[in-house]
């Protein structure tokens, strides 16, 4: 099978397995593994943060940002498209207490400014859940993986800040924007106080993520991550894949980025298949299919006979993510494959 369904596929390279067997180990829940400790000030360095901490997820690094930023009752403004808003569960408000607040995204992954500056111009009032924290996401996983600027990152902390108010980065595929963005990672997060990464998405290990802050910041964190039920033991089983993800598997994204361009190209010239642009394309291909949902629903399992798995995203559309263990005979394949299907699901 072709999957490409997500970069959350990627299994660990045979590095990763080596270095998880010979991993140094120790109790993390008291500071007391090696191999987390290393992965952490990695991290944090990286990201241009103080501190770092290991997290099971991204979906747990987000919620511990959250909960750690916000009190019960306060509201966390997000992007009506960012995986915060849409694919978190709703975790912050069912563990949390914590209101989200939904403006809109442009199809750039920025967030609508307008619509931010009228939310943080909320009066103090009794009626109103108090702002806590403004989350961003970058790349953008909805808006076609975009890499969203850094200029707009500052627009988006600065007007935060004036209110006092810190902002969270979903950085999930930072190392995506930076190549994307020609910038480094710690750039990427300076204007956020608080960034949360995956090393399981391109990266390719098995398990993780972090988050990375002020020392303060993660000292609070850490407890959040405790209540989670997520202090691990001997987390450096984890750790160690991450440590080879931050120092070999970075490079190689440029592979991906230029699979996905290569995929966008070739699926672009299908009669029936539509891509959606993007201004600079990381890893993913956003694109649609003529003919609604039914057509889709054909689409798909034409591609699934022929070995190539897509997401399914919604009514009608797909999504591709290059990762990994996909080659570039892999790409021409699964255009080949889609021409193929495309050919038997406007023929019926
Ligand atoms: N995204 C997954 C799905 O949940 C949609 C994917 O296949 O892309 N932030 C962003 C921007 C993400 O894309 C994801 C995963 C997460 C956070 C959550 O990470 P995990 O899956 O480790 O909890």
């Amino acid at each position: 099978m072709i999957d490409l369904r997500s970069d959350t596929v990627t299994l660990p390279t045979p590095a990763m397995r080596e270095a998880i067997a010979r991993a140094e180990l120790g109790d993390d829940v008291y500071g007391e593994d090696p191999t987390v400790n290393r992965l952490e000030a990695m991290a944090a360095a990286m990201m241009g943060k103080e501190a770092a901490l290991l997290v099971a997820s991204g979906t747990m690094g987000n919620l511990a940002a959250i909960l750690t930023h916000c009190g019960r009752g306060t509201r966390a403004i997000v992007g009506a498209e960012s995986h915060t808003n849409l694919y978190e569960a709703g975790g912050a408000s069912a563990l949390g207490g914590v209101v989200l607040t939904p403006i809109r995204n442009q199809d750039n992954g920025e967030l609508s400014l307008d619509e931010l500056r009228r939310e943080l111009a909320a009066p103090e009032d009794d009626h109103f859940a108090r702002a806590g924290l403004v989350v961003i996401e970058n790349t953008h996983n909805r808006c076609g993986g975009a890499p969203v600027a850094i200029s707009h990152m500052t627009e988006v902390a600065d007007l935060a800040h004036r209110k006092s108010l810190p902002v969270h980065l979903d950085g999930a595929r930072i190392f995506n924007a930076a190549l994307a963005l020609e910038a480094t990672p710690a750039e990427i997060a300076a204007p956020a106080d608080t960034v949360s990464f995956c090393l399981s998405k391109g990266l390719a290990c098995p398990i993780g993520s972090l988050l990375c802050g002020s020392r303060e910041f993660v000292a609070r964190a850490r407890r959040t991550r405790k209540v989670l039920g997520g202090g691990m033991r001997q987390a450096g089983i984890i750790a160690a894949a991450g440590i080879v993800a931050l120092t070999t598997m970075v490079d190689r994204l440029a592979e991906d980025h230029s699979h996905a361009r290569a995929l966008a190209q070739g699926l672009a010239i299908i009669a029936g298949i539509n891509v959606r642009p993007v201004a600079r394309r990381t890893n993913m291909v956003f694109f649609d299919v003529d003919g609604g949902a039914a057509a889709a629903r054909r689409f798909e399992a034409a591609m699934r006979e022929r070995g190539v798995l897509v997401a399914a995203r919604d009514p009608g559309s797909f999504r591709a993510v290059t990762h990994y263990g996909i080659s570039r005979a892999d790409i021409d394949r699964a255009v080949a494959m889609a021409a193929d299907a495309a050919a038997e699901t406007f023929a019926s």
